[in-house]
């Protein structure tokens, strides 16, 4: 579907720490129709979006938002969300029907909403994410649309939300186009649908909108931010941390703004060792909302990364959201748990949330677990870098991002793009998305997983690697992609060494290493697909990586097999990509293993703080 922008989001409204809101769940079961022609979207003469035509001269038959029954014997309607098939929501479709298993186009959810509206509150429809246009109507009414597939959008239904029966309807489409952000071509599923929860959010009429509460990373002992009403009023805020016995009281301007920067009394700090969390307060005379947070402050000198003004090494892996054992998209905090624990069986201390934002579930699981972590929006590969639209989609994408996660200790690194080829639209792109980050966010490292200059897929290796990407400067810490011995010569090539010049002063973090293996598929190790064939990637991957003086981290690819359509090799991928240190059962390949141990090792040498 081409973007409506004339029906963006209806709000600028950020709901800060909107799980922690008073709210009604509106997960379960919705009842669902497949509309791959998009009858109920548009109009089936010219194409035109039912909701964009006059309610007089609309096709009363198709339009599925308006719910409507057969008034008497003879009336025509010919949908009916009654007797539609039901579907958990939350929940990618992809893995609940196998005849939706490949699915991409538009489909409708549809509900009933009970509920009884309070007339001093506000409600908004929060979805956690849908993938990937959605358009949602209330009782017949638009109320807003939103382009992309994995950040939160709510809506507000305040003025359209009856006493009694309301009825829901969601337009979902997946199907991938060229100006989208991802586009056309991923190496991961494109699981369609409302992929994370739902809620009714209820909020004063005047409320606490937006807030960030983070550390002075020069000046530990400061707490900085700001509060953000709703509502352009002068008002008084209290914040309270109850544990410290922390109490101040803030002044909003006329905006309904207002800056903190406030002595802390003595803390614990955040780290890795001791991921301790503060019950945050936050108060009006209409509003209060609480948010567990940890205050640590993360930046970089020269090649160090500094946690608390401690240097650390980056122990990390990549992973995608996603359950490979049933397999579907993961969303809950039970599957958060599940990849999480897997990444510290593995001895990490850092996980590379790739290639998009995860369910909020794992920054606030991470936060309590002492991981640190990548967050990332799909900007990937070669999207259409010279499109306003495309651009706008990935800005809000982003925005969205840090918005909702800047308020986490273990969130450390922005990236804004992964793997991009260098050109000067794709160049300025970034560095535009570079300025959005820092307008909110001063306070994190920010960076985009580069490509290397010697970019080949022949089957000899270069002997000397650099990244000379005009992009690199812009980055807080140097980060590259490379599968050396992979996709670039054999692992027995490099037994001879590789080299890296590399900038001396800048952290260097290798975001991606990795080789394929079909999990139990054992052979001599220069057999590909092999168990051990990965393992001697990673074995020579490691060495040649110790010789790297800046290394200061790495996230090699990937922690789990995960599907995707664009790997067909049958008996071996079978729609898999096999990077995984783990087997889609969860079985650890050899690799696995080495990786630990190497990590074990590392942390004796860069001891977590
Ligand atoms: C990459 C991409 C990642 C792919 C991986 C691969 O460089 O960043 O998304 O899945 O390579 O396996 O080829």
């Amino acid at each position: 579907m081409p973007p409506n922008s004339s029906s963006m989001e209806n709000s600028d409204t950020i709901l800060q720490n909107a799980c922690n809101r008073t709210k009604t769940c509106l997960n379960g079961k919705w009842a669902f129709i497949v509309d791959p022609y998009e009858t109920g979207y548009r109009s089936h003469r010219n194409g035109i979006p039912h909701d964009q035509i006059d309610p007089e001269d609309r096709s009363r038959y198709y339009t599925y938002f308006q719910n409507r029954k057969p008034s008497h014997q003879a009336d025509m309607v010919e949908y009916d969300f009654e007797k539609a098939e039901k579907i958990d929501v939350p929940g990618d479709w992809n893995h609940q029907n196998l005849s939706w298993k490949l699915y991409e186009g538009c489909v409708w959810y549809s509900r009933k909403i009970e509920h009884t509206p309070k007339p001093q509150s506000r409600y908004f429809l929060r979805f956690d994410a849908a993938n990937y246009e959605t358009h949602v109507y209330l009782n017949g009414e638009k109320v807003g649309m939103h382009l992309g597939g994995f950040d939160p959008f709510s809506l507000e239904v305040t003025s359209i939300l009856n006493d009694g029966i309301n009825h829901l309807s969601v337009c979902v489409n997946n199907r991938r186009e060229p100006g989208q952000v991802p586009n056309m071509r991923t190496d991961w599923y494109n699981y369609g649908g409302i992929t994370r929860d739902v809620w009714l959010i209820e909020t004063p009429l005047q409320f606490i909108d937006d807030y960030q509460i983070q550390l002075d990373n020069e000046n530990p002992q400061q707490l900085k931010g700001f509060v953000k009403l709703s509502e352009s009023i002068s008002s008084e805020i209290i914040l309270e941390i109850p544990e410290l016995g922390f109490k101040h009281k803030l002044n909003s301007n006329s905006n309904g703004y207002a800056g903190l920067n406030v002595t802390m009394p003595d803390f614990q700090k955040w780290s890795i060792l001791n991921p301790k969390l503060y019950d945050v307060q936050i108060s009006t005379t209409s509003d209060s909302i609480s948010d567990r947070i940890g205050f640590r402050t993360i930046k970089v000198d020269g090649a160090d990364i500094l946690l608390n003004d401690q240097p650390i090494f980056l122990r990390g892996i990549s992973c995608h959201e996603e359950i490979p054992e049933t397999p579907r998209r993961a969303h809950s905090i039970e599957d958060a748990k599940y990849i999480l624990k897997a990444a510290k069986e593995l001895h990490c201390n850092f996980v590379r949330l790739a290639h998009y934002p995860h369910s909020e579930n794992v920054p606030r699981l991470a936060d309590e677990m002492g991981i640190l972590l990548w967050e990332e929006i799909p900007v990937y590969w070669g999207i259409q870098y010279d499109k306003s639209e495309t651009f706008d989609q990935a800005a809000s994408q982003l925005r969205t991002l840090v918005n909702r996660d800047k308020n986490r200790a273990s969130s450390i690194i922005w990236s804004v793009a992964n793997e991009t080829p260098v050109n000067e639209s794709r160049t300025s792109f970034l560095k535009r998305l570079k300025s959005i980050v820092t307008e909110i966010d001063t306070t994190r490292i920010v960076s985009a997983a580069l490509d290397r200059d010697e970019l080949d897929y022949s089957d000899k290796l270069k002997k000397e690697m650099h990244v000379s990407d005009p992009f690199a400067p812009e980055c807080d810490v140097l980060c590259c992609n490379e599968y050396l011995g992979w996709y670039s010569g054999t692992p027995d090539q490099m037994e001879a060494g590789v080299k890296w010049f590399l900038d001396p002063n800048k952290p260097f973090i290798i975001s991606e290493f990795g080789a394929d293996a079909l999990g139990g598929h054992r052979g001599d190790r220069m057999q590909r697909w092999t168990e051990d064939f990965q393992d001697y990637v990673y074995e020579q991957q490691l060495k040649m990586l110790d010789e790297i003086p800046t290394l200061r981290g790495m996230s090699p690819w990937i922690l789990f097999d995960f599907r995707t359509p664009r790997r067909n090799l049958a008996g071996i991928q079978d729609g898999w990509n096999r990077k995984g240190l783990l087997s889609d059962k969860r079985i650890p390949k050899l690799a696995f293993e080495r990786l630990k141990k190497y990590y074990q090792e590392k942390a004796k040498v860069f001891p977590d703080v």
